[in-house]
């Protein structure tokens, strides 16, 4: 099975796992690595370092990153094994953000509690801050120092990386997402876009930390199935949350959904069914991590933490 019988049985280690601790001290690994990362200019491009670091330092949950890092652990790795690709995760999701916010797209004023990115900056800086934090990101993840699994993998992570964030996986998505709305769409076709527009990047949070930590085959495959009900759930409780939460609550614009015309689980489902299909979701992804030991305690909290959040 996936892991040395060495490490500690899940069920006494979840008892005394602190989830808001790691989940605290991952986050700050994480913004100490951006921060250090995208660093502040004095020359004429100041302006678009200003406004990369005003959307990427603005906190956020920080989800993707510290499951790269989760997964990365839970197979024997450490922290610094994933900390480039972690770095690269959430600059890429912020990227995602500031496009999706844009008057083009969802034409938001607020994120993460503060305006958006184009109403400090202007809209072609945020359209070149997102541009940039994207293209920046696969400059970060490769020349992360080689982690224990060499080269290759990190040519693999690279590879998956690109797609899940590209034509086939978040833009692809987005592009499914702004073409169905006002359009009848079933359970299937919605389930179809989440996977691409928000599970993709969950998903390669989760192989990728898993690649870089040195998994094995079944170790890949059980983060595999763990990181697709992950995804899904995120986005279920997403739609759930927008509906039942208010603008103050979220640090972004409630209720929009519906006044978009979007398909969303709670709309085809209602609402106690869709908590239901939520709880479902995370109780798969903690079941393909039966073979895990208790370094996977934090993937298994996690999926617990993203079901049961309020933000
Ligand atoms: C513009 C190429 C392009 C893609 C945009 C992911 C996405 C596609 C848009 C984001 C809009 C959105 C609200 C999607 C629903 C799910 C989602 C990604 C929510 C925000 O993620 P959180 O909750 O945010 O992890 P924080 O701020 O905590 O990082």
């Amino acid at each position: 099975m996936p892991h040395s019988s060495s490490g500690p049985s899940h069920s006494s280690d979840a008892s005394r796992f602190d989830i808001e601790r790691y989940l605290k001290e991952r986050a700050a690994l994480v913004q100490n690595a951006l921060d250090r990362t995208v660093v502040e200019h004095r020359g004429p491009g100041a302006k678009l370092l200003e406004a990369m670091r005003y959307s990427l330092l603005a906190g956020g949950k920080r989800l993707r990153p510290v499951l790269a890092l989760a997964a990365c652990e839970a197979v024997g790795g450490k922290p610094q094994d994933a900390l480039g690709f972690a770095c690269a995760l959430e600059m890429i999701h912020t990227y995602s953000l500031i496009h999706d916010d844009l008057p083009c797209m969802d034409d938001d004023d607020l994120r993460r509690g503060r305006p958006t990115n184009h109403k400090v900056y202007g809209e072609a800086m945020a359209t070149l801050a997102g541009d940039a934090l994207l293209t920046d990101a696969f400059k970060v993840l490769a020349r992360s120092p080689a982690s224990r699994a060499g080269a290759p993998v990190l040519l693999e992570v690279i590879a998956e990386l690109a797609e899940a964030a590209g034509s086939a996986g978040m833009v692809i998505g987005q592009a499914l997402d702004m073409l169905s709305e006002g359009q009848p769409t079933d359970l299937a076709t919605l389930e179809y876009l989440h996977a691409r527009k928000t599970g993709a990047l969950f998903l390669v949070s989760v192989r990728g930390g898993g690649l870089l930590g040195g998994a094995d085959r079944t170790q890949l495959d059980a983060l595999t199935v763990y990181g697709r009900a992950l995804g899904l759930a995120f986005q279920v409780i997403d739609d759930l949350l927008d509906v039942v939460s208010s603008t103050e609550q979220l640090g972004k614009r409630a209720h929009k959904d519906d006044a978009h015309g979007k398909a969303t689980y709670p709309a085809l489902m209602g609402v106690d069914k869709s908590r239901q299909f939520a709880v479902q979701l995370k109780e798969q992804a903690i079941a393909a991590l039966s073979g895990f030991d208790g370094r996977a305690e934090p993937l298994r909290q996690i999926a617990s933490f993203v079901v049961e959040r309020s933000l």
